[in-house]
């Protein structure tokens, strides 16, 4: 069957990528061709292209066991293969977080997946994702259903451990063991899951086009892969959270949503849905339509509101039926499954969505670089202008003239030299500030702050001890984003006073530097610390002191905190490479203008045929400016264009002056 409107919206999205990518290119080409570009600028051009590039649209799937998750993936996505791709069966299924996506690297299908064991590693998953040894492939034939379906049965592959091992893995608990609740005493055996993660890269057109579904499964495991909460589910773009009608609201459903989910994304844009499934159970024959409706309502109004959210954002839908509308062709099911109605909404609210974001993205970090050259231009264009009316009105005029603006000339460009050499002064001041600045943010800072709180937490991996641990892990890591917030806001003075200097001495272009702020970095950690706290307080955590648990969720969350913090300075780095280059850039120009005047008015004073000469030139720069202005406008315009049915420019013109404060 073909594939609806989100396959539609998503090839405009891919090809919309792709002539951001094309125009970036031209714009790397134009630097080059002009010799303007820096090394810095290459590399963030280059790290542009290939984020563009590698752009995924993560959708994630979260609910208690056999609430239908991998019902609904395969009937959003799969339904074309006429059968599930994913294995979907009463009872616990999934059994560790899979990831669909198609990777372009590899030419082949795959499954990857992490042996359980190395839950006893100290890597993060994310960590593990660079160390293909530690996983095991096995290659799908997309050409043979029977095989593919075979091997993707692996992903709920479980096997039976002697009891120690299973609490060695941190995956025994006796208080929620129904087997322990039943005889009293622990089991000799327990069943775990074979894989930790699995990781598929399947030719599907969807995931050729960069969707990435995120399955997971149910509250159990949820608790023990804190990486999941802390990081899997916040990077998604959006997050389906799935009830079933025939049960409501559960008291495990409650506790999922209040642990795992809400906390993550708790602002109002962040495409939170809401998936009331299996209404197909209410779908009573001795009914008519319009009471089978009402209760439908009156379910996903009480499900919002204990859940409390807008009831826009819950979607009553059967994914069985949606499946097997699509599969068998059936219009009518597929209607009364209401599956079209959330695929509408992926298709015209969370890709949208994921598109403005890129699109901010690329205006903060392309923007402004054609913005310089932009200004540049301009400047070179009235400075030709000015020069040829200077010159035009030479004509005919005597030899004093000429003298006299030769020894104006001299005397403006000694002024400038000596101002010149005082900018070299306030660098050398930018640089010892900036090496102050990225101290406070350097690696070792705080890995030292990591290996404290590891001390202080070590032999005590309870709650009790991670709150302690915490306390002093969060304390210094904001120290230290305070420390670098208060250099950046001197660096920033500084910047700007010399900035400031030249354009009102020298008449050089009014330019506003590009800014550094660790806000979004520290509202980062702020996060991670309210998840944290979350953790630390959810009964799961309080009630069984698992320290299993708890020491993994302190490596998730310094693995985190490490990349946050790479981020910050890797930011602060280039941030501070690339900041003086633009006035660089104008003083570098400056000077061979002025130096290119005097050299005119030598030779015009020694022969007056030169002065022609060089008017024609003047015009030919001039016309020459004026087109690359002209070019460098129109892709301009090409990356600040909103996208038809996205908010307007607005957005990112406001996110590009934040960048700049
Ligand atoms: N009646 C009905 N049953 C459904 C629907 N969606 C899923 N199911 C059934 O519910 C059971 C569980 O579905 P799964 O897709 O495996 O659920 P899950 O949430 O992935 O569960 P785990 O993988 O165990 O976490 C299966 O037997 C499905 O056939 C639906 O819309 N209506
Ligand atoms: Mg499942």
């Amino acid at each position: 069957m073909k594939q609806d409107r989100l396959d539609q919206r998503l090839a405009s999205y891919t090809a919309w990528r792709e002539k951001l990518v094309q125009t970036i290119q031209n714009f790397q080409g134009w630097l080059e061709d002009n010799e303007l570009a820096s090394a810095e600028q290459e590399l963030r051009i280059f790290e542009t292209i290939e984020a563009l590039r590698k752009d995924r649209l993560t959708i994630a799937f979260v609910a208690e066991f056999s609430r239908g998750k991998t019902e609904l993936i395969n009937a959003l996505f799969f339904a074309n293969y006429g059968q599930r791709l994913l294995p979907s069966e009463a009872g616990r299924t999934t059994m560790c977080p899979t990831e669909l996506f198609h990777d372009p690297d590899y030419a082949e299908a795959y499954i990857r997946l992490l042996p359980i064991e190395t839950r006893l590693r100290d890597e993060s998953i994310a960590e593990l994702k660079h160390d293909p040894i530690r996983w095991t492939q096995i290659q799908l034939n997309v050409n043979d259903p029977k095989q593919v379906s075979q091997a993707l049965h692996e992903v709920i592959k479980t096997r039976q451990v002697p009891l120690a091992k299973a609490r060695e893995l941190g995956l025994y608990d006796e208080s929620s063991d129904p087997y322990f609740r039943a005889h009293g005493k622990q089991p000799e055996q327990v069943e775990v899951p074979h894989w930790r993660h699995a990781m598929i890269s399947f030719p599907h057109e969807l995931l050729k086009k960069g969707l990435v579904v995120l399955d997971t499964p149910g509250l159990n495991a949820m608790g023990n892969e804190p990486e999941l909460t802390l990081n899997m589910l916040p990077s998604a773009q959006a997050v389906m959270f799935l009830l079933a009608a025939d049960t409501g609201v559960t008291h495990s459903d409650m506790e999922m949503w209040e642990h795992h989910v809400r906390t993550v994304r708790d602002q109002p844009d962040q495409n939170l849905i809401v998936v009331m499934n299996k209404i197909d159970t209410l779908w009573d024959e001795l009914k008519d339509s319009s009471s089978i409706n009402a209760s439908i309502e009156a379910q996903r109004l009480s499900s919002a509101e204990q859940l409390q959210v807008d009831p826009v954002r819950v979607f009553p839908i059967s994914a069985q039926k949606g499946l097997l509308g699509k599969v068998r062709d059936n219009a009518q099911l597929l209607k009364k499954s209401r599956l079209p109605e959330l695929e509408k909404f992926l298709a015209e609210t969370v890709l949208p969505g994921k598109q403005e974001i890129v699109r901010n993205n690329l205006v903060s970090q392309i923007g402004g670089l054609v913005d310089d050259n932009l200004t540049l231009l301009e400047n070179r264009k009235n400075k030709t202008t000015g020069q040829l009316t200077e010159l035009r009105s030479l004509r005919g005029k005597n030899a004093d003239v000429i003298m006299h603006l030769m020894t104006k000339s001299r005397e403006e460009q000694a002024t400038y030299l000596r101002n010149v050499e005082s900018f070299q002064n306030s660098r050398r001041l930018l640089q010892n500030q900036a090496r102050n600045m990225l101290e406070s943010l350097s690696m070792d800072t705080l890995d030292r702050l990591i290996s404290k709180t590891r001390d202080s937490m070590t032999n005590s991996w309870t709650t009790a001890g991670l709150k302690r641990g915490m306390e002093t892990f969060f304390d210094g890591a904001r120290d230290s984003m305070e420390q670098v917030s208060s250099h950046a806001e001197q660096t920033r003075m500084l910047i700007r006073a010399t900035y400031k200097k030249f354009h009102e001495e020298h008449g050089l272009p009014q330019i506003t530097p590009k800014q550094y702020s660790v806000a979004r970095f520290s509202t980062e950690l702020e996060r991670l610390y309210q998840e944290a706290e979350t953790f630390r307080r959810s009964p799961v955590t309080t009630m069984t002191e698992q320290s299993y648990v708890t020491k993994r969720f302190f490596i998730s969350l310094v693995s985190h905190t490490r990349s946050l913090f790479f981020k910050a300075n890797q930011d602060a780095n280039t941030w501070l490479k690339e900041v003086m280059n633009p006035l660089v850039r104008q003083i570098k120009e400056h000077k061979a203008t002025m130096e290119k005047r005097l050299e005119t008015l030598r030779r015009i004073s020694e022969s007056r045929d030169t002065l022609e000469v060089r008017i024609k030139e003047l015009g030919a720069n001039l016309r020459e400016t004026r087109k690359q202005i002209d070019t460098l406008q129109q892709m301009n315009h090409t990356i600040n264009t909103p996208l038809p049915g996205t908010t307007s420019g607005a957005d990112a013109r406001m996110e590009k002056a934040e960048a700049i404060v």
